[in-house]
């Protein structure tokens, strides 16, 4: 078993970074095989509940209605849609459902109200069930985990100081005092971030500092490469080699060698083999289904494939 960390200071975490590739993933798939079953994926499918309009500016996001990206805004939509696309979910072989709110912070109210009964309804399943909603109170944090959550994902996105550059509306002490209370009421964390939003070496490295810093863990990682959307002011930038994914994957897997790795966002972009290189450096876990919230994510039969003919398997429900 891997010593579990929470003092890693920059500098160790950029010299890990930078170590030549193949020494980087010769070591994070050690400790990787230490502590995960050889060749699982975990399969969590996205669903957004409530599409558009958002009053946060997060500059890489195709739903802030700080930005015309031509996304329609849409109600909250049924609890019966919801439940149904995760049962379909669940035949195609996901074993995580995960419903996203392009909120600033949950409300108490009828529309609350709906997603504790979306919970209810996807634990109904047997699946493990996953929000993100935007910032929580400790209360609202006490009742999703009463309606059966198990997992509340939240991103600290990009470094502290970067972050700056990419969200006005709320600070990063905003979004460490919700994991707090995701923490604190019992529900597992989601949370990690997004490269290549013109931030440094540094600042990946800083955001996996900051992660790595939280006692436990987050039990769950995200590395998202940036989908450019069209309308957001992170648009024009060069999209992120697969090398660059690689490397932030691995990085994350030796300081955090417990908790799931999620190689998110931006798959459409990558070669099956760039894919593989990041599951071969860590990786035990993908959004899976052709749309992400509001992107396009590569099609369930090719992720299928892709597993199948690397001799790899979908993780069963936990
Ligand atoms: N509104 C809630 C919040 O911000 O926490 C939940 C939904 S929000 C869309 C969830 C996460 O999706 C963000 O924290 C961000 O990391 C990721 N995301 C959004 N737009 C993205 C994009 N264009 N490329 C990659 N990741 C993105
Ligand atoms: C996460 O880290 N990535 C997912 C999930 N958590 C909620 C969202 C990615 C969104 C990509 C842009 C979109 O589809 O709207
Ligand atoms: Fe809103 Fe979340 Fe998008 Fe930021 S990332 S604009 S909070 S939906």
């Amino acid at each position: 078993m891997s010593e579990l960390r929470h003092d890693w200071t920059l500098d160790e975490a950029v010299a890990l970074h930078d170590t030549p590739l193949f020494d980087l993933i010769d070591r994070a798939r050690t400790i990787h095989r230490a502590s995960h079953p050889a060749g699982e994926v975990q399969l969590c499918t996205l669903m957004s509940v409530k599409t558009g309009g958002c009053p946060e500016d997060c500059a890489y996001c195709p739903q802030s209605a700080h930005h015309d990206t031509g996304l329609d805004k849409e109600k909250l939509i049924d609890v019966a849609r919801v439940v149904a696309a995760a049962k379909q979910a669940r035949s195609q072989g996901a074993t995580r459902f995960c419903m996203g709110a392009a909120w600033r912070e949950v409300r108490d109210g009828a529309e609350f109200d709906s997603v504790l009964e979306m919970v209810r309804g996807v634990k109904e399943l047997g699946l493990e069930a996953c929000c993100t909603l935007g910032m929580l109170n400790e209360d609202q944090a006490r009742r999703l985990k009463e309606a059966g959550l198990d997992a509340y994902n939240h991103n600290l996105d990009t470094s502290r100081s970067h972050y700056k550059s990419i969200i006005s509306t709320r600070t990063y002490d905003h979004r460490l005092q919700t994991l707090r209370n995701v923490r604190e009421a019992g529900i597992t964390v989601c949370s990690g971030g997004i490269i290549g939003m013109g931030e440094s070496t540094a600042d990946r490295c800083g955001m996996l500092v900051e992660l790595a810093q939280l006692d436990p863990h987050p039990e769950s990682v995200p590395i998202n490469a940036l989908v450019r959307v069209e309308g957001t002011p992170l648009e024009a930038l060069p999209p992120v080699p697969g090398t660059d994914l690689v490397r932030m994957i691995a990085t994350a897997r030796i300081m955090m060698p417990t908790s799931k790795m999620r190689l998110s966002a931006g798959r459409t972009e990558l070669s099956r083999e760039a894919q593989l290189m990041c599951l071969y450096a860590g990786a035990n876990s993908i959004f899976y289904g052709e749309q992400l919230l509001t992107t396009p994510n590569p099609e369930e039969n090719q992720d299928r494939a892709l597993i199948e003919e690397a001799g790899l398997r979908p993780a069963a429900p936990a």
